[in-house]
């Protein structure tokens, strides 16, 4: 059988197959080789017949679409950059930053811009616009509940996870999402403490010692990864050239600027710098490209 991993606690995992979720371990092999399980992933099960709380056994990891390390998860579809532009105040370096890693990772990035009953209409109308030429972008007052549909229809039937800083509202809007879903979420904790409680006698260990990451499946068919939240994303030993990519407003010009292999940054005739004069490029956008040149090029040195 087949289900995607909702959770994992002490060696033990959780599987959906789409109905319902069952715990089981990995097979020997598995743990043996390091190949780690993560949340997120698909995985080949069978029920163990030799257990009677009819168990199961991962045997094989389906190969991933994408994974993330910090935390652990796997196969995501789309990744919602949230953002505020007051309390706290908007860091578009650390935005765009969360954005190009999306794009590193094949990961489709949503921008959501929240908390928008604290800010100017017009300061979100202009954040909007920053990104909506770009990306799906929406914007959501959690205390209304403004814009949760349309996000809701965003995300329909993707495997989904909410990133940010802390504070900007992403367990508000997790909680949003949730809300009026049926039962699923109550059933999948009853069967937690039923397994925390084996875990704690198996192995000897306290309950929720970790903060651990859970996809909980909506009625929609969208997968909505729980996580601590992802403040940034690795982008491990990436080039200048490299981040150029991850900008792909830039794609389009890269090939008018007069030379092909152009940064952007001080060479002349360049389309990029252009359309950055002209409006048609955001200045906080290219900010940020500047800037996280600068970084990569500080750890090259
Ligand atoms: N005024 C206002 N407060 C919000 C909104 N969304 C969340 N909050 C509050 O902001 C604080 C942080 O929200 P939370 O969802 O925990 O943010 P997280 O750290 O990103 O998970 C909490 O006190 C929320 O009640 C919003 O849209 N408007
Ligand atoms: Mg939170
Ligand atoms: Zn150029």
């Amino acid at each position: 059988m087949t289900g995607t991993v909702v959770k994992g606690i002490g060696g033990f995992y959780f599987v959906y197959d789409g109905n319902s979720v069952v715990m089981g371990k990995a097979r020997g092999n598995l743990k043996r080789n390091k190949d780690i399980i993560f949340v997120g992933d698909i995985v080949d099960f069978d029920i163990d017949e030799n257990d009677k709380d009819g168990e199961c056994v991962i045997h094989r990891v389906i190969e991933r679409k994408n994974c993330l390390t910090r935390p652990p998860v796997s196969n995501l579809d789309i990744l919602v950059v949230v953002f505020s532009l007051v309390q706290p105040t908007v860091n578009y370096p650390v935005v765009d930053k969360l954005i190009a890693g999306c794009e590193l990772a094949g990961i489709d990035p949503v921008i959501c811009i929240s908390k928008t009953d604290l800010a100017e209409p017009e300061a979100v109308s202009e954040a909007i616009s920053i990104y909506s030429r770009i990306y799906p972008s929406v914007s959501v007052n959690g205390v209304t509940g403004e814009g949760i549909e349309e996000l809701r229809e965003m995300i329909s039937g993707k495997k989904v996870a909410l990133a940010g800083p802390s504070g900007v509202g992403k367990s508000t809007i997790t909680n949003l999402l949730h809300a009026g879903e049926p039962g699923i979420a109550e059933a999948e904790e009853a069967l937690l403490k039923a397994a925390t409680g084996r875990i704690s006698r198996k192995t000897g260990r306290g309950r929720h010692t970790t903060r651990h990451v859970e996809i909980f499946p909506l009625s929609d068919g969208t997968m909505l990864y729980d996580t601590p939240g992802f403040t940034s994303l690795d982008m491990p030993g990436i080039e200048p050239i490299a981040v150029r990519d991850l900008f792909p407003e830039f794609r389009g010009l890269g090939s008018i600027c007069r030379y092909s292999d152009c940064m952007h940054i001080n060479e002349p005739e360049c389309a990029v710098k252009e359309a950055l004069k002209d409006g048609k490029i955001s200045a906080s956008r290219y900010e940020s490209y500047i800037s996280m040149t600068e970084e990569v090029r500080k750890w090259q040195k």
